[in-house]
Parts: C-alpha cells; sequence; structure tokens
C-alpha cells in the first residue's frame, strides 16, 4: 500500500517563516509544525495546501518549490513539505492551533518543532538565509 500523504507549508513572508503551535491532538500539543494537513481523495499536494492553509489560517498562499525528501509520519502517512509565498490575509490560529509566529532567519530554532517537521524546517531555514 502507498502511504498517504500529508502536506505541509513553509509559509514565509517579509524573510520570516511561520510556525503554528499544535492545540491537539494531546499528544502533539504544544508543539510547533509547518501547517498543514491530509491530502483529500482527488486532490494533488499542491491543491491540499491551499485549502489547508486557508482553512486554518484565513490566508491565501502559493505554493512555490517543493522541499526535498518525505518523512514518515504515523502507521501509513508521510509528511511532505512545500515552500508557500503568503498572498494575502494575516495568519490567525483559526482550527487545529492555539500560536503562531513568524520566525526571522537566525530564530527558527527558537520553537519545539516536531521532530518529523525538523529536517524541512532546517532547509526552509537555510533558504530563508541565503535567499
Ligand atoms: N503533521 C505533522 N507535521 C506537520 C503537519 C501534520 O507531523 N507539519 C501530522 C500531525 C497529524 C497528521 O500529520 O498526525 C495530520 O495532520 P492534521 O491533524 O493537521 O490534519
Amino acid at each position: 500500500m502507498t502511504d498517504r500523504v500529508v502536506v505541509a507549508g513553509a509559509v514565509y513572508s517579509g524573510g520570516r517563516l511561520l510556525a503554528a503551535r499544535r492545540s491537539a491532538p494531546e499528544e502533539l500539543a504544544g508543539r510547533w509544525e509547518l501547517p498543514g494537513g491530509k491530502l483529500e481523495p482527488g486532490e494533488r499536494p499542491e491543491q491540499a495546501l491551499v485549502r489547508e492553509l486557508r482553512e486554518e489560517l484565513g490566508v491565501e498562499t502559493e505554493p512555490v518549490a517543493r522541499i526535498p525528501g518525505e518523512w514518515p509520519l504515523g502507521p501509513g502517512y508521510v509528511l511532505q513539505v512545500w515552500t508557500a509565498r503568503l498572498l494575502s490575509g494575516e495568519p490567525r490560529p483559526l482550527e487545529d492551533h492555539d500560536e503562531l509566529r513568524w520566525l526571522g532567519p537566525d530564530e527558527t530554532d527558537a520553537v519545539d518543532w516536531l521532530d518529523q517537521d525538523r529536517p524541512a524546517v532546517a532547509e526552509a531555514a537555510r533558504l530563508l538565509r541565503d535567499g
């Protein structure tokens, strides 16, 4: 069986990266992630990402590039990450999160990221620094 995809966005604006603190489930609450979620049937990852970021944060975004790699989540799921440009709106924690932070290039280690998000965060931080 192929793994199902969870897509997350390294959303950036003004040279900073968006981090979102999960409010659920209990085992993940309080940890920080790149916001996103599961693909719905028939969706392409980029479509799912735009939809999830609209639902969870109330913003419009444009996927830019896939961050190479794929990271296992629970059984049957893998995480894929895209960089995404903020087009409009100011992110608000509408669903699944209780706090958001914009992190500058030297602050990307300042929050307690979910383990599975760390490789993609490291690459997104490198892209922020190198432009
Ligand atoms: N998830 C993750 N890292 C992310 C986004 C999601 O590990 N950046 C995980 C948490 C959940 C699953 O994917 O187990 C589905 O996410 P959600 O509950 O946000 O739909």
